[in-house]
């Protein structure tokens, strides 16, 4: 139950640039309205970490001001076909009930909550989101505690937003290491490697340099690789097995990310 609720914690981030411009002089890469610029992420973090990617941006979380601007947010998450919902910079972990904004510690002078809503429900629910499919404001958990699952595609944007790349496994050393994290964070299943056969089927290489993995540390599950159903064309390292497997790249699983230290073109 617990894991299942887990993955309500992560939304999609919109961040709002923090200064106005005239006309539509947005930064390429940020879209345009009124005198704002937003940026529209493909991908799901938690409240905290989208905070974080949207300040690295010169950026903040989205801040809604009115109902005319909040429609136009509404449809740009459903053309770009946003699943759940997206971040609001507002949260009330300074005083139980009273949601500010992010950006100046004031109470909105715009809000839009659900019915019922801000519930502070389990007691544990102090960042609000826009719910894209109720075209309302909900309370929800702010952090994770382990599960961000992500499809393959979106784990490996995550690492390059944070200047690394998914994990790719070099020793068996290296595994064992890897597995006690997995199994410290309590992923359930598996996190994704960086390595795919999407090129050639049944040649898995490394997505860093598009070659077969360095050195001869491979660690496949038994009867792995098995690309079930035709469409099996990403990896992961398989918590419960200790193993690699292929699996489908739209499946989601949790993700690490790996600084290369070194990087040898030869
Ligand atoms: C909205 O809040 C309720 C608790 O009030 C919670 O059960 C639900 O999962 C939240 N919805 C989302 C999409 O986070
Ligand atoms: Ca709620
Ligand atoms: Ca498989």
């Amino acid at each position: 139950m617990e894991s299942g609720k887990s993955q309500l914690w992560f939304f999609i981030i919109v961040c709002l640039a923090s200064t106005a411009v005239s006309g539509t002089n947005c930064e390429r890469g940020w879209v345009h309205f009124g005198k704002k610029c937003f940026k529209f992420s493909s991908y799901t973090a938690t409240f905290k970490d989208a905070m974080v990617i949207c300040n690295n941006n010169g950026a903040r979380l989205l801040e809604l001001q009115s109902k005319v601007e909040e429609n136009w947010i509404d449809l740009q998450c459903r053309v770009r076909g946003y699943g759940i919902g997206v971040w609001l910079g507002l949260t009330d972990l300074q005083r139980e009930g009273q949601y500010v904004t992010m950006s100046d510690a004031c109470r909105p002078r715009y809000s839009n909550w659900m019915r019922g809503e801000p519930n502070n429900g389990n007691g544990n629910e102090h960042c609000a989101m826009y719910w894209i499919t109720r075209s309302g404001w909900n309370d929800t958990v702010c952090k994770g505690k382990i599960n961000f699952v992500s499809t393959f595609k979106d784990a490996m944007i995550f690492c390059n937003n944070l200047g690394a790349e998914l994990l790719e496994l070099q020793s068996k050393a290296e595994e064992n290491w890897v597995d006690l994290q997995c199994r410290i964070r309590g992923y359930s299943y598996g996190v994704w490697l960086g390595l795919s056969d999407v090129r050639t089927e049944g040649q898995f290489v490394s997505l860093s340099d598009a070659r077969k993995p360095r050195g001869n540390f491979r660690n496949w599950a038994k009867g792995e690789p098995s690309n079930g159903g035709n469409s099996e064309h990403c990896v992961i390292y398989w918590t419960t097995r200790i193993g690699w497997n292929d699996a489908r790249c739209t499946d989601k699983f949790n993700v690490a990310c790996k600084k290369q230290k070194e990087i040898a073109y030869d």
